[in-house]
């Protein structure tokens, strides 16, 4: 854990999806990053960019680690090459107000012919 960041709580999905304990369909793994696809795609390619390690939102992850940012942008990029156009959106809903429901910080990757009508 590094020292800005709060526990993670046990019955954090993404932290047990990371820990192989939830399957899920994984796209990319390195050992800072893994993504896998939304259960619930709002475009023809969504892939979520989840930090292995637990932050609540990227307001904390920006201070925990900021260098896991520009590394999380360019997996997404990287995604978006290879399983669509290459162009992409990156929207990180922050906050429950804001509509994020999984509270460990993830980037929705949408990409595809359609994305721009998301409303992720
Ligand atoms: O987005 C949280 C997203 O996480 C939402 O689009 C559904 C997705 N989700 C939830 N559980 C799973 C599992 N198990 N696999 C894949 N995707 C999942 P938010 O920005 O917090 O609203």
């Amino acid at each position: 854990m590094n020292a800005d960041s709060a526990p993670a709580p046990a019955d954090c999905i993404f932290c047990r999806i990371i820990a192989g304990e939830i399957p899920s369909d994984q796209v990319h793994a390195d050992d800072r990053v893994v993504a896998f696809r939304d259960l619930q795609p709002q475009a023809p390619v969504h892939v979520l960019v989840v930090p292995r390690e637990h932050t609540a939102d990227v307001r904390e992850l920006a201070t925990a680690d900021p260098t896991l940012l520009p590394h999380l942008v360019a997996v997404a990029s990287q995604i978006a090459a290879e399983l669509a156009d290459g162009d992409f959106r990156l929207v990180f809903n922050t906050g429950a107000a804001a509509g994020q429901t999984v509270m460990h910080t993830h980037a929705h990757v949408l990409a595809g012919t359609d994305q721009h009508e998301s409303t992720t």
